[in-house]
C-alpha cells in the first residue's frame, strides 16, 4: 500500500486514490485579503498569503490525476438566520458579520469578498461547500456528499490553522475519516498557533491525524495511479 512519510507515522494511502479527497478550507477573500473579515478582526492578512503557491501545486496534482477537490467558505445567508448573536458578537469591534465593509457585507454568501481567491478559483466542475461555522460538517451536505462517492481519506490545506482547518479536521476524525495536513499548505494569523495546532493533531499516536510537508505528499500521491471518477 503506497504512504506519505507524515508524523507521528506513514500515514497510509487507499489502493484506489479515488478514495481520497483535496480539501482546501476557507481561502476566501475575507481571509487572505485587506479590508475582509481577517483584517476587521485586527489580523495581518499577509500572514496567510505565503500558502497560495502550495495549496495551487496540491489543487493542479490533483487536477492532473482527475481526482477529487472539494473546497469550503465560510459564509452566511443575506438573513443571516444562518449567523447567531453570539458568532456576530465575536470580536467586540465596529463592524461585525454581515455588516458593509470594502469588499461587501462581511462574510455574507456572494458578496465579493466571499469569493475563493482568483489564484484557487474552482473550476466549474469543482465542488465549493458554504459553511456557516468554523467546522465545515456542521449545517452543510459534506459528509454525506464524501459517503456517496465512497472518499475515506482527506488531505487538508487551508486557513486559518487553528479555527476552521483544525474544527473541520476535528470533525472529520470523529466521522472516521483519515485526515492528514499538509503543513506549508495551511497557515494561521499567527505562527505560535500554527506550530501548536500541528503538535496537536499529531500528538498521542496521531489523536485527530498526520501532518506532512508538501514535498511528502505530492511523492506519496504521485506513487500510486486513480480508476475511478471523482468527487470534484
Ligand atoms: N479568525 C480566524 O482565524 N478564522 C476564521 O474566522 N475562519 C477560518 O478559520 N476560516
Amino acid at each position: 500500500m503506497p504512504n506519505i512519510s507524515a508524523l507521528p507515522y506513514d500515514y497510509s494511502l487507499p489502493d484506489n486514490l479515488s478514495q481520497i479527497a483535496l480539501i482546501i478550507i476557507d481561502m476566501q477573500r475575507d481571509f487572505l485579503e485587506p479590508g475582509g473579515f481577517g483584517e476587521i478582526l485586527g489580523n495581518d492578512v499577509s500572514q496567510l498569503q505565503s500558502i497560495i503557491p502550495a495549496v495551487q501545486t496540491l489543487q493542479t496534482a490533483f487536477r492532473e490525476k482527475g481526482l477529487s477537490i472539494i473546497q469550503t467558505k465560510e459564509g452566511h445567508s443575506p438573513n443571516l438566520y444562518d449567523c447567531p448573536p453570539s458568532k456576530r458578537a465575536r470580536g467586540n469591534g465596529k463592524l461585525t458579520i454581515g455588516d458593509v465593509g470594502p469588499m461587501g457585507r462581511i462574510l455574507i454568501l456572494g458578496e465579493p469578498g466571499n469569493e475563493i481567491i482568483g489564484p484557487l478559483a474552482p473550476l466549474d466542475r469543482e465542488v465549493v461547500i458554504a459553511k456557516p461555522g468554523k467546522g465545515a460538517f456542521y449545517h452543510t451536505k459534506l459528509d454525506k456528499m464524501l459517503r456517496s462517492h465512497k472518499i475515506t481519506h482527506l488531505i487538508f490545506t487551508g486557513v486559518t490553522t487553528e479555527v476552521c482547518v483544525q474544527s473541520t479536521m476535528r470533525e472529520a476524525n470523529d466521522r472516521g475519516y483519515e485526515c492528514l495536513l499538509v503543513e506549508d499548505a495551511t497557515a494561521s494569523y499567527f505562527p505560535t498557533l500554527k506550530q501548536a495546532t500541528l503538535e496537536m493533531i499529531r500528538a498521542q499516536g496521531g489523536i485527530i491525524g498526520w501532518t506532512a510537508t508538501l514535498k511528502d505528499t505530492l511523492a506519496g500521491i504521485h506513487q500510486t495511479e486513480t480508476s475511478s471518477a471523482p468527487a470534484g
